[in-house]
């Protein structure tokens, strides 16, 4: 494959002498760099926040214009030579509207946790109460967590799941109106279930509340129709651009049918809220090479190729979690209906160990906080597995199968000591290790070979 333009192919060289400068000149971190494209091959990623970047946003992140600096919005900038910063975000902004169905899209949020705090400081005053799901049932940090700004601005209360682990839409609406919100925070983290942003919306309506979506986890499966969408059921959604949209580590903001609309008790429109939430409230000049990733990951968002890889997703995960159950373990929510698989944990097993045992054997996923959780956040007695990056390796059926055996096999060769230590025996990683490696190589991860 040739690179036509004379000026693309100039900075493919620089990007070749950067790779050899680094080589020659940076021994140190060209080490750790190659050693982490290693480890991405000979390692089965179940992290349910992440895949791999496509290749043209991976390009279009290291292009020229992260020599830029470009204060301000497409034709109102406070710095010249910004016209093809302009054409960039603006194209960004074109595909992320018809990719969403969205009135208003803004695309300078470095990632979706400053999407949050952007909105929320321009909708909210401190002191405000915020309701929002909470940790443990699957909701995030940035949602009101007292950890977090979320939760110590504003006056944070949470939802949460029934016993079954599905959103309990009535403590929601109970909660709403006892306390009534300035705003709801719809959207999760650990959640395998359809969020139903028409019935949040109903009761945001209910109590004179702004609803605020997050859907950073389920926004590919929202942009092809595989989960109903939340841009005109809330009035504002928020999502990052890498979790499931293959594009580079960065947020956005949008809003649907109220985008036009005024904030209640302020003077402007959503749309103008929204943009000077982010310049100049909150961020000085954008990253305007990751903006121009984020409008390569919206193309590849439109075409058939993510289309089929939206539908790998589910399929891998439906596959995933009817083998783990048929293994006896505990699913959260009784199954999937995104790319989520919840497993709870028995016995003196812990996520933490867990997590640190699959790892040892190649395998990584994330210990998780569970419905009813008595462990810390660093033990927890969950574990979130997600098929986002085994759905770019195309893995089948077969594939699933032998991965969850594999998965089972290790756990129930764990011995636990206490909450974080315990036996595996070196041998037996070692097999399960070289089980691990002939996956990889059967599916291989193909993102940074292609082309
Ligand atoms: N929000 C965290 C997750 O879901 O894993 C990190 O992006």
């Amino acid at each position: 494959m040739i690179v036509n333009n004379e000026l693309l192919q100039s900075q493919a060289s620089l990007l070749q002498k950067g790779l050899v400068d680094l080589e020659i000149q940076d021994e140190e971190l060209s080490k750790i760099l190659d050693d982490e494209v290693k480890r991405q091959h000979r390692t089965l990623s179940l992290v349910a926040s992440c895949c791999a970047v496509t290749p043209r946003a991976l390009v279009a992140s290291a292009s020229a214009l992260v020599n830029v600096t470009a204060e301000g919005t497409p034709g109102r900038r406070y710095h010249a030579g910004c016209k093809n910063v302009d054409l960039v975000e603006s194209l960004a902004i074109r595909r992320a509207q018809k990719l969403f169905g969205a009135q208003y899209a803004g695309v300078q949020s470095h990632s979706a946790s400053s999407a949050n705090y952007q909105v929320l400081s321009a909708l909210l005053e401190p002191g405000d109460i915020l309701l929002g799901m909470n940790l443990d049932h699957g909701g995030h940090l940035t949602h009101g967590s007292p950890v977090t700004f979320s939760g110590t601005y504003y006056r944070s209360i949470g939802y949460g799941t029934t016993s079954e682990g599905l959103i309990d839409y009535d403590e929601v609406r109970r909660l709403a109106h006892i306390h009534h919100p300035r705003i709801i925070i719809c959207g999760a983290t650990a959640y395998s279930r359809i969020v139903d942003f028409e019935q949040f919306r109903k009761i945001a309506d209910e109590t004179g509340s702004i609803l605020l979506a997050d859907i950073s986890h389920i926004a590919g499966l929202v942009a092809t129709g595989r989960h109903p969408s939340s841009i005109n059921a809330a009035h504002v959604t928020t999502t990052c651009t890498h979790k499931q949209l293959a594009g580079p580590r960065g947020g956005l903001i949008m809003s649907g049918r109220d985008a036009n609309e005024k904030v209640p008790g302020l003077k402007t429109t959503f749309a103008r809220t929204l943009e000077q939430a982010v310049f100049p409230r909150m961020q000085g000049a954008p990253a305007v090479n990751m903006i121009a990733a984020k409008a390569a990951a919206f193309g590849y968002a439109m075409s058939p190729e993510f289309d089929a890889y939206m539908n790998r997703i589910r399929i891998t995960a439906d596959a995933m979690a009817i083998e783990f159950q048929k293994r006896g373990y505990e699913i959260i929510g009784g199954g999937t209906e995104n790319h989520t698989i919840l497993i709870r944990l028995h016995g003196s097993m812990t996520g933490s160990i867990a997590e640190s045992a699959l790892e040892q054997c190649g395998i990584i996923v994330n210990k998780n906080r569970v419905l009813g959780e008595t462990r810390s956040s660093f033990v927890t007695s969950g574990l979130r597995i997600g098929t986002g990056s085994l759905a770019q390796r195309y893995i089948d059926q077969l594939g699933c199968v032998q991965l969850v055996d594999l998965v089972c096999r290790i756990l129930a060769a764990v011995k636990p000591l206490d909450e974080h230590e315990f036996v595996l025996n070196p041998a037996v990683c070692e097999l399960f290790r070289s089980e691990t490696e002939a996956l990889c190589a059967m599916y291989p991860l193909i993102s940074y070979t292609e082309g």
